[in-house]
């Protein structure tokens, strides 16, 4: 996009101060950059938000709840882990987000993570504030108690900070239906309710159909609109995921289903290139590896004979469609680069900020079709708010309901997304258009309360 020079002053300007009050935060920067990039120039028309400094205040979380985790390992060893809660912004619904478990857990990444929250949820559609926690506590090689004991601990101070209309958490990295089990468990003992103050819960305890797949699912319905705008579809074509937790596994499934062949999956070891397509079957036996058996993907190179790229990513791969569904930055410039010469016709961020900022402008400039992570991976969060609804109204809906308005959410995400970016003669620009449509709601809550 062109940008006029006192625009560009003016982001510079609020990145400096942005920069300043936030010291060595480089995530939580880095995505407030690619928001305010297309909000300024947006809010430099509509001064209305730029009088109430709306986007100054957009970028401070409303409080941020850090505590200690202590836990006692099978050994009798004693631990202590960091864990947090950041609580973002909740002036269009209670505060809602996923909490992460990896030791990469930081408070700059909380906070990116609920920044890009807090317009994510916006898009929606849905009444949903924007949060994000999680701990540096490593799951991995841990024991089902050891991670047991930890949950309780980490509930026997989040329990005070969260409720269903207050702040709803729900799984990210590391945290999936074996840790929101044991959460949920420890809440219910310790305040004796048992409400909807978790989401992604188990569906003999108040868990809704689809949320396990709704994150992946809804990046292909994403990815099939975008591909849809510009007459073409998912059937055929060839796609790249790369990750093999939770989103990256429905999202394969759901390509599968309508007729792509996915040739790579990855973990942070490395990635297998499947070249005959990895089939119905073979997913079948990953998912029993990663959700029960808690393997590697190595073993699936060695289980169906294909190569296995040890430290590498998949993006060297040629093929039509990409998704990652690993983590941030994944995906950088000389990826981006390789991708294009490849000839990708388009990439949906399955993750958080999977791709650098580097990586997007490439895509961009070169007319890649680029659904961004608050729209593309929406749909875990959308169907995490229809669970809240499920709860609050005491029902639980078929699977046949949750999908079609999984689909119905995605769609107007998408109309969103064209509505305030499209560009003449170009494809539109999703990045802009999901930014500016997700800020405006929350904006506008937040003009209407006066100075608060
Ligand atoms: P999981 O823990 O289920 O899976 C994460 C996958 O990514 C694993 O294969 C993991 O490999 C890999 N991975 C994690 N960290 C790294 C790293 N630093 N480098 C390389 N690979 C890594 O998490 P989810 O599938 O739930 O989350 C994946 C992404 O999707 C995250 O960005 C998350 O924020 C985002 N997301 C998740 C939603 C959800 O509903 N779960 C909703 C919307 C977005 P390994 O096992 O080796 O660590
Ligand atoms: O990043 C995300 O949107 C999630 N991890 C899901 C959050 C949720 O509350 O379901």
């Amino acid at each position: 996009m062109e940008t006029n020079p006192a625009i560009k002053r003016e982001i510079t300007a609020f990145m400096d101060g942005l920069r300043k009050r936030n010291k060595g935060e480089t995530e939580f920067q880095q995505a407030v950059r690619e928001a305010v990039e297309t909000l300024i120039p947006f809010t430099a028309e509509h001064t209305q938000y730029r009088d109430a400094y709306i986007l100054e205040r957009m970028t401070e979380p409303d409080r941020i709840i850090s505590f200690r985790v202590t836990w006692e390992d099978d050994k009798g060893g004693i631990r202590a882990d960091r864990a947090w809660r950041v609580q973002f912004n909740n002036s269009i619904g209670p505060y809602k987000g996923g909490l992460r478990f990896h030791p990469s857990v930081n408070q700059s990444v909380l906070k990116f993570l609920g920044f890009e929250q807090v317009l994510k949820n916006s898009l929606t559609g849905l009444p949903m504030g924007g949060a994000k926690g999680g701990s540096n506590f490593n799951p991995k090689g841990k024991s089902d108690r050891e991670v047991m004991r930890f949950c309780q601990s980490m509930m026997i101070e989040l329990h005070r900070h969260i409720g269903e209309d207050v702040d709803v958490p729900a799984g990210d990295i590391g945290v999936g239906a074996r840790e929101i089990s044991y959460l949920f468990g420890t809440y219910k003992r310790l305040e004796n309710r048992f409400a909807g103050i978790l989401t992604g819960k188990g569906l003999s305890f108040g868990g809704s159909l689809v949320r396990k797949e709704a994150t992946g699912y809804g990046a292909v319905y994403f990815m099939r609109l975008m591909l849809e705008q510009e007459g073409e579809g998912i059937s055929g074509k060839t796609a790249l995921v790369s990750g093999s937790g939770n989103v990256a596994l429905y999202c394969i499934e759901k390509l599968i289903e309508l007729g792509a062949t996915v040739l790579t999956a990855s973990d942070s070891d490395g990635f297998i290139h499947d070249p005959q397509g990895i089939t119905r079957e073979k997913l079948d036996w990953l998912i029993d590896l990663k959700e029960n058996r808690r393997g590697r993907i190595q073993e699936y190179a060695e289980k169906f004979g294909c190569d296995y790229h040890e430290g590498k990513t998949p993006w060297g791969v040629k093929a039509d469609l990409a998704f990652p569904c690993a983590t941030q930055n994944e995906l950088e410039a000389e990826d981006a680069t390789a991708m294009v010469k490849n000839g990708v016709r388009a990439v949906a961020e399955g993750a958080n900020m999977p791709c650098s900022a580097e990586a997007t402008e490439i895509f961009l400039a070169n007319d890649v079709l680029f659904g961004p992570a608050k729209a593309a991976n929406a749909g875990g969060v959308a169907v995490s708010g229809l669970e809240q609804s499920q709860n609050q109204l005491r029902i639980s809906w078929s699977r046949e309901e949750v999908d079609a308005r999984l689909v119905a959410i995605m769609t107007d995400i998408h109309t969103k997304c064209v509505r305030y970016g499209a560009r003449h003669g170009k494809p539109v620009d999703y990045r802009a258009g999901a930014n500016i449509a997700g800020f405006v709601k929350v904006a506008d809550a937040m003009l209407a309360y006066g100075v608060v």
